[in-house]
């Protein structure tokens, strides 16, 4: 966590099914951390620790955690089972698997049943940062400062398109 929100409860969650999805997750950490927003992360497997899961999610609102980026991959149910014990928004990560590329990691999250959403993204890297980001454009909607630094992203981001050069 950045030194100016080190002290700060966190409002963001991040969890993920293993160690070995930090690769990508930290993706959404770096982000998170570039906004300055106080989050925490953990690892929370829905199939090895099915009852830290259930009390992460039971416990996320009244605790102030306001968005919930999961990531996992393979059979990756840890987004969905969240989803399904608590209304603080998810923001599921589909991990790249060692057999399927991750395609199983993205169908497990984003065919949810009508009822209980799961915000789903793309495989890998992209998809965490992008969680984050969508995470912290939530958190804009109320946030006049958090606005003012999604927008100056953006436009920053746009120059560097710009600015780019083909070897012709
Ligand atoms: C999932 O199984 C995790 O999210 C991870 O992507 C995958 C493999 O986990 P490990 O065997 O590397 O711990 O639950």
């Amino acid at each position: 966590m950045s030194d100016a929100t080190v002290n700060l409860a966190p409002i963001i969650g991040v969890v993920m099914g293993s160690s070995s999805d930090w690769d990508v997750m930290q993706h959404a950490v770096t982000m998170l951390k570039e906004f300055g927003i106080p989050f925490e992360a953990q690892v929370v497997s829905a199939h090895r620790m099915p009852d830290e899961m259930f009390t992460y999610a039971e416990t996320a609102r009244s605790r102030g955690i306001r968005g919930i980026i999961a990531g996992a991959g393979g059979a990756a149910h840890l987004p969905g089972m969240i989803a399904a014990k608590t209304i603080v928004p998810v923001f599921g990560v589909p991990v790249p698997s060692k057999y399927l590329r991750g395609e199983d990691s993205l169908l497990s999250i984003v065919q949810m049943p009508k009822g209980v959403p799961v915000n789903t993204f793309a495989i890998g890297e992209a998809g965490a940062g992008n969680a984050a980001l969508a995470a912290i454009a939530m958190l804009a909607t109320t946030d006049e400062a958090m606005a003012a630094k999604l927008e100056a992203f953006r436009a920053k981001q746009t120059q560097v398109a710009r600015d780019m050069h083909l070897p012709l």
